[in-house]
């Protein structure tokens, strides 16, 4: 996969590119990570990227041409009979990044990231030039660097021999729609801290029911709406049912004594 990003702050990506499962998954050529300095497209003698909106009003827009500029530049680069790459542009108005686009966007060979710092960006880059609009959550940051990051993050480590263990991408919490079991290591006693019985019986049987309950239990606790998604057995749908019941009366027993 190739991935180029558009930044005005090529700066901030060395240390993330360059460690850990990005930076090994670089050097085994799965991924080829760069950045373009798009300041170095404005196309005029300030190398002014930015300007005041038509119509007035606070704040300023980033312009269209270097943008269009370091993404033609980009394609320009590469054969005509490959596929187009995804242009996704990071802003807080875009679709909320999920596990689920991770997934899409590993799936694709050539991905452009466009960061803005602050800024609004001149429509027609909306409109003409990307593919995709993406957001990290509802908070405000300082930029698209940091959302490019964590996307790229996600993406990377799903991408064939990445990570060691091929497994440990398909059981996290998310990939199959519920949190993850609680896990323990040695010592079997902490501080007179027990681990679970279940885990040292040796029985995988009785090991895998213990893990699957916890999954189901914390889900419901932490994250209820994850249920609705999940590939339940229909004894599970009754189990968790029977659960939030029994939640649902301590509830109301609170609320009696109180
Ligand atoms: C913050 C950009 C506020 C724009 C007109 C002129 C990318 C982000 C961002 C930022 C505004 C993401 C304006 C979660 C985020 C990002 C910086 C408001 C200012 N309008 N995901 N100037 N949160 N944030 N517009 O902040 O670029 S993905």
């Amino acid at each position: 996969m190739r991935i180029d990003v558009l930044t005005l702050f090529p700066e901030m990506f060395a240390g993330v590119f360059g460690t850990s499962i990005l930076g090994k998954a670089r050097d085994k050529g799965i991924v080829s990570l760069s950045t373009v300095n798009f300041r170095d497209f404005s196309g005029n003698k300030h190398n002014t990227v930015d300007d005041m909106p038509y119509g007035g009003g606070g704040g300023m827009v980033l312009k269209a041409e270097p943008i269009f500029g370091a993404v033609e530049h980009l394609l320009s680069e590469i054969q005509e009979e490959k596929k187009p790459p995804r242009v996704i542009l990071l802003c807080p108005q875009g679709a909320t990044f999920s596990q689920q686009k991770a997934q899409e966007l590993s799936e694709e060979s050539h991905l452009i990231f466009i960061c803005g710092h602050y800024e609004g960006y001149d429509e027609r880059i909306r409109e003409f030039l990307v593919t995709d609009e993406l957001s990290i959550g509802d908070y405000v940051l300082t930029g698209g660097e940091i959302p490019a990051m964590v996307i790229i993050d996600s993406v990377v480590r799903l991408l064939p021999g990445v990570l060691g263990n091929e497994t440990s991408a398909i059981t996290d919490s998310f990939s199959e729609g519920l949190l993850e079991y609680p896990h323990y290591t040695r010592p079997a006693e902490f501080r007179g801290w027990k681990v679970p019985d279940a885990l040292l019986s040796g029985h995988h049987a009785e090991i895998a029911k213990w893990r699957r309950r916890q999954s189901l239990q914390r889900t419901l606790t932490r994250r209820p709406e994850l249920l609705q998604q999940a590939e339940l057995t229909p004894e599970e749908r009754k189990w968790l049912n029977t659960e939030r019941k029994t939640r649902e009366a301590v509830k109301n027993e609170c609320k009696t004594d109180s």
